[in-house]
């Protein structure tokens, strides 16, 4: 090559390195939260709910409810029993850790991989399985359980703009002491939405939290593929808004954050960006196989950092749980796993027409002309008037 054609710069050497810079005109730092590391030594002082032991029992019960969950829900598919299911293995104390700060007028805004947080929040575990299994009335959100919280979306990134608006209204409102969380996956944090959520949310001092699920996978794209950031709570300051990052297989940690960041919101304070760095211990869904894509020994060693190793440990130390309380518990969570299966399974399938029921709030002539098309073929003597 030429020498005119080569770079001027030489490695290292940065734009404002070779500039006269007068000045340092803004500084950020990004910090990191946890209390519980992977060999649960406690390593800052705890939260105070972390002393109230009853509250560490049911985050280990929702975690291991959602781990066994897991388990089941990949034999329901592979018998043919249902599609698709978004796991939520080895991510099980984000969910438990944000969803348990929720009081019942926040609005939570789920995306497609917060099943641990809709069950923290009251849904069933045979209404997921119906919406996994493309059954609408699982995503029924004008049950009074969840009468402020947004169904679930399958496109990347568009529930973060609706969390914005919802938190818009709730500002113009001026409703105190109210708040949005949503989530999204690292993936999602490379969408355009996801800029122009922390855009609108820094700019109008809006109250919502965005937690990112960073389970280092965009389906089989890793994460250091697909952004040049050293963190992903790093983007915040693209927002004008704090962004942190917390161990995502810290439960603690996880619930310390967002309860902060919530009550911030809640008192005007704004809005802020969790990062939770956590790992995919299942497939992108069940009908993904991550064999192709997943570094066998990074895999392993993730598996050893997972969330309830060491809440169970902290347990264990604490003399809250043994072998024979952990069987009791067992056995409880897979009998109400049967019931909810059995559920699932006794549910007769929806009239084709019912999926229409879920798009819009009145039917547009065109559309509610194809809903009695599909209603007058399955059944010639049906009524549509
Ligand atoms: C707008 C849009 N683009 C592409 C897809 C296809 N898709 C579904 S999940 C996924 C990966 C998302 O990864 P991430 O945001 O990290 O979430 P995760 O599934 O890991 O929880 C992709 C590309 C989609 N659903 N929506
Ligand atoms: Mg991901």
């Amino acid at each position: 090559m030429p020498a005119s054609k080569k770079s001027l710069l030489k490695k290292h050497e940065t734009t404002s390195s070779l500039l006269p810079v007068a000045d340092t005109i803004a500084n950020f730092e990004i910090r990191y939260v946890q209390f519980l590391n992977a060999q649960a030594k406690i390593v800052n002082e705890l939260p105070d709910f972390a002393n109230d032991n009853d509250c560490l029992l049911e985050l280990y019960r929702v975690m291991k409810t959602l781990q066994m969950f897991d388990h089941k829900v990949l034999l329901l598919h592979r018998m043919g029993k249902i599609g698709t299911y978004t796991g939520t293995l080895g991510q099980e104390a984000v969910g438990a850790g944000t969803a348990s700060c929720l009081r019942n007028e926040d609005v939570f805004v789920p995306y497609y991989r917060s099943a641990t947080d809709l069950y923290v929040r009251g849904v069933k575990l045979h209404e997921i399985l119906l919406y996994w299994g493309g059954d609408e009335r699982g995503s029924n959100f004008d049950d009074p359980r969840l009468k402020h919280d947004l169904p679930i979306p399958i496109s990347i990134g568009t529930q973060l703009l609706h969390a914005a608006g919802v938190a818009t209204a709730i500002k113009l409102r001026k409703q105190k002491d109210r708040a949005v969380l949503t989530m999204t996956g690292d993936g999602g944090t490379s969408e355009g939405d996801f800029y122009e959520a922390i855009n609108i949310a820094g700019a109008w001092n809006l109250p919502m939290v965005i937690v990112i699920n960073n389970n280092q996978w965009a389906l089989s794209e890793s994460n250091t593929a697909q952004t040049a950031c050293q963190t992903l709570a790093q983007k915040a300051i693209a927002g004008g808004i704090e962004g942190i990052q917390v161990d995502g297989n810290d439960v603690i940690a996880v619930k310390a954050t967002t309860q902060t960041a919530l009550e911030k919101a809640r008192n005007g304070g704004g809005p802020t960006l969790i990062e939770a760095v956590t790992y995919r211990l299942c497939a992108h869904t069940t009908i993904d196989n991550m064999d192709s894509y997943v570094d066998k020994q990074k895999y392993n060693s993730a598996a050893e950092q997972e969330p309830l190793i060491r809440l169970k440990k902290l347990l264990q130390t604490r003399e809250l749980l043994d072998d024979s309380k952990e069987r009791e518990l067992e056995l409880a969570i897979k009998q109400e796993i049967e019931s909810e299966v059995e559920q699932f399974l006794q549910t007769p399938p929806p009239a084709p027409g019912d999926m229409f029921d879920y798009l819009y709030a009145s039917l547009p002539e065109r559309v509610a002309a194809q809903r009695d098309e599909v209603i007058q073929r399955e059944n010639p003597d049906a009524d549509i008037s």
